[in-house]
Parts: structure tokens; C-alpha cells; sequence
């Protein structure tokens, strides 16, 4: 069996996607996602330039020897470009070698070890009063974990609010990047007033998180993750930025708030003294930054060892394509935690047609061999590439802080 063919499809269905479709000789053919969020046509040019004349010629269901081919074979090694590309290709080989065995992705890795994947929604809104009815609104729709995100007094925009509800978008149109004011003391005080109320309000019946996005230092996170414990969260994200993992030590020292990290990671490495020191409870890595599920599966086995489970991304800027790859793998891995879940737009839908599919506040990839997404090429079509970024942020002062 042979690769034939591979194209690169970038397509814009209310935000930009970048798919890579991998053509056979027998007629099956397999997609994946490699899309970057503001960086997309970096990675579009990467395989088109760099990777799919390689791919020409080999045969799809050695994956495993394709992996090492663009990791190793590349010398210049990881990297959230490389890796992404990586994922787009194993995405598409895995999918061809499962529709080729007639069977969905998960019963290749080993088969359902549940019944459902539990996701969680991403509820939010400018004040309090807003975030409850979300929170209401996802409980009514069967959601049984919410991750909720507010507007802090004083500041007008902050991670995880506006732009739509049910469909929540962080990137703006245009050419740059749009700049935020961020203000730590006041999110500091803010969020544990938050929660006190949405506890008092909903109870501790439903599983409650919270999304710090890389704003915090260790400290201010052990602060947070400290007042926050009465409110019993799920876990909160992202609490610094975690290139420094010997960082997390101080705030373990402090809190037993869980703490999930890495959806910006791209490799084992970014998370391996993270997992083995047990300073995280849940890694965020997914198939799409994180080398597909060829590097994701050996980064649930090593945090397997050390009670660590997986909460793998899943923002509105990873495709359907990524999410069914997840799903895929989340119902199989053993150390599974929880899925993130940011709906897709009707238009973002309809351009990957997807056999998975949500009930009581779990996903199920479903039963269609291969990893269950399609592209429709001629809707993608109708919908061109459209510049557009993450915002960037800063203090008071000017000072450039993380987005
Ligand atoms: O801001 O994926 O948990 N989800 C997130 C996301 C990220 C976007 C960045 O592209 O933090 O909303
Ligand atoms: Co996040």
C-alpha cells in the first residue's frame, strides 16, 4: 500500500482551519489537523513544502516509522510547528488505517475502556449574574462539568469571556493582534468571590473549572489555588506559564487545588519533570500541538506511572478533526480524566461532517471506521483564509504579560 497523493486544505468557517488530506492507491484516503491558532499558514507551508514530498511513496500504515521519519529525520527537533504537522500526519494515518481494518480509530489502541468520554463546557460571562445563567444553561443542555470564566471589575477584557457564548472565539480579524489590559490583583480578588457564589448557587453537585491562562506567578497561583479549596474545583488551568516546571513545586507546597497544565506543550518533554515529580494532576497535551496520538499515548503511559490523568485541549481553534482523534483516544486511554468541549459554530460543523456526538454530558466518538470526521471540500472552499490573532496582553505600565 502507498501514499499517492497529499494536499493541504485551509479553510475559514468563521475562524481559519488547516487540514492535511493523505491520498492512497487503494482508494482510502485519511485527514488531519494541523491548525495553529494566528499561525496557520506557517504550518500550511511547512507541509506542503517540507513534508508531503516525503510522504509521497510510503506506505501508510507504517505510522509509527513515519513519526520517527519526521521527528528524528528532521534534526531540528520539536517545536509547535513540527510537532503540529507531525500530528496532522499520524491524525491522517491512523484514520486510514482504521477505516482500511473497517473498524473506529478506538478499537485499534485497545478498545472502549468506558462508555463515554466526560467533557466539560465552557460557561462565561461580563459579571456573576451572567456566568450563572451560562452555568444553568450548560446544566440544562446535560453538561455535568463547567468550566466558568468571568469578567473581573476594572477590567475590560480578560481570558475566556465575550464574543458569543455557546461559541466562544479568542481571535480577532486583522492583520495584528489586538492588546488587552491584564491587572493580577483584581482577578485575584475577584475569582474566589466567584466561586463562593456559583457554589452557593448551584451547590457541589456539578464539577466546577477554572482557567487561569498562563497569567499567574507561582506564587499568586498558590494564593489562588489556596482560596479557592472551599469551592472544591475540578482543577484550575494553566495557572503559570509552565516552561519553568520546577515552578509548580512552590505552588504544590501551598494548595491542593488539582492543577492541570499543558495545551501549549508539544512534546513529552515539556511536561516530563511536571509528571514524574507529581506536580500536576492532569496534562492538557492533545493529538494536535503534541505530535497526534503516536505522542500522546506515550505521554498518558509515562503519566500513567505517577497518578497523573489526561484533560486533553479542546478549544474552539482545534478542529472537529482534532476533537474526533481525541475522543478516539480519550475512550480508550486508561488514565483518562476529562475532555475540554468548546462547541464548533453550525458553519465549522457542517464544513467537517462528524460522527461523534454528545449525550448527558458525555462524547462518544461513534462506530464509523477511521477517526469518524470528513471535510467537505467544496463548502471549505467557500470560506478563504482570513487573517486573524490571539489577543496579546499588558499591564498597567505597558509591560508586555501573557496572553
Ligand atoms: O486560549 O486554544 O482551554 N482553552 C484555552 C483556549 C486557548 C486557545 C488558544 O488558541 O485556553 O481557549
Ligand atoms: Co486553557
Amino acid at each position: 500500500m502507498k501514499i499517492t497523493g497529499a494536499k493541504v486544505i485551509v479553510t475559514c468557517p468563521g475562524r481559519n482551519f488547516v487540514t492535511l488530506k493523505i491520498e492512497t492507491d487503494q482508494g482510502i484516503s485519511g485527514i488531519g489537523d494541523a491548525t495553529i491558532n494566528g499561525r496557520e499558514l506557517a504550518a500550511a507551508t511547512y507541509l506542503a513544502e517540507h513534508v508531503i514530498p516525503a510522504l509521497i511513496g510510503r506506505d501508510p500504515r507504517q505510522s509509527e516509522d513515519i513519526w520517527q521519519y519526521l521527528y528524528r529525520g528532521v534534526y531540528w527537533r520539536r517545536g509547535s510547528v513540527t510537532m503540529t504537522c507531525i500530528a496532522a500526519v499520524d491524525m491522517a494515518l491512523w484514520d486510514i488505517k482504521a477505516k482500511l481494518a473497517g473498524m473506529p480509530l478506538y478499537q485499534l489502541l485497545g478498545g472502549a475502556s468506558r462508555t463515554g468520554v466526560l467533557v466539560y463546557g465552557h460557561a462565561n460571562g461580563r459579571d456573576t449574574a451572567e456566568v450563572i445563567d451560562e452555568i444553568a444553561r450548560y446544566q440544562a443542555m446535560g453538561y455535568r462539568a463547567i468550566r466558568a470564566q468571568s469578567g473581573v471589575p476594572g477590567l475590560e477584557e480578560v481570558y475566556g469571556v465575550g464574543k458569543g457564548k455557546l461559541f466562544y472565539e479568542p481571535a480577532d480579524r486583522g492583520a495584528v493582534a489586538k492588546e488587552a489590559l491584564w491587572s493580577t490583583p483584581e482577578y485575584l480578588d475577584h475569582t474566589p468571590v466567584l466561586f463562593d457564589k456559583l457554589r452557593e448557587k448551584f451547590g457541589f453537585g456539578v464539577e466546577l473549572l477554572h482557567d487561569v491562562h498562563h497569567r499567574l506567578t507561582p506564587i499568586e497561583a498558590a494564593r489562588l489555588g489556596k482560596s479557592l479549596e472551599p469551592y472544591r474545583l475540578f482543577w484550575i488551568e494553566d495557572p503559570t506559564p509552565a516552561e519553568n516546571q520546577e515552578s509548580l513545586r512552590l505552588i504544590r507546597q501551598h494548595t491542593v487545588t488539582p492543577i492541570a497544565i499543558g495545551e501549549v506543550f508539544d512534546s513529552i518533554h515539556d511536561s516530563h519533570q511536571l509528571i514524574k515529580e507529581q506536580l500536576i494532576d492532569y496534562i492538557r497535551s492533545t493529538v494536535l500541538h503534541a505530535g497526534g496520538i503516536t505522542h500522546l499515548r506515550r505521554i498518558a503511559d509515562l503519566a500513567a506511572l505517577y497518578h497523573v490523568r489526561t484533560g486533553c485541549h479542546g478549544a474552539t481553534d482545534l478542529s472537529p478533526i482534532t476533537m474526533g482523534c481525541a475522543l478516539h483516544f480519550d475512550l480508550w486511554v486508561p488514565n483518562f480524566g476529562i475532555q475540554e468541549y468548546m462547541r464548533h459554530s453550525p458553519e465549522t460543523d457542517a464544513v467537517f461532517p462528524h460522527a461523534y456526538s454528545f449525550d448527558t454530558g458525555y462524547l462518544h466518538p461513534g462506530e464509523t471506521p477511521g477517526h469518524g470526521v470528513e471535510i467537505d471540500e467544496t463548502l471549505a472552499a467557500r470560506y478563504p483564509y482570513q487573517a486573524a490573532y490571539l489577543p496579546v496582553a499588558r499591564l498597567r505600565d505597558g509591560t508586555m504579560w501573557n496572553w
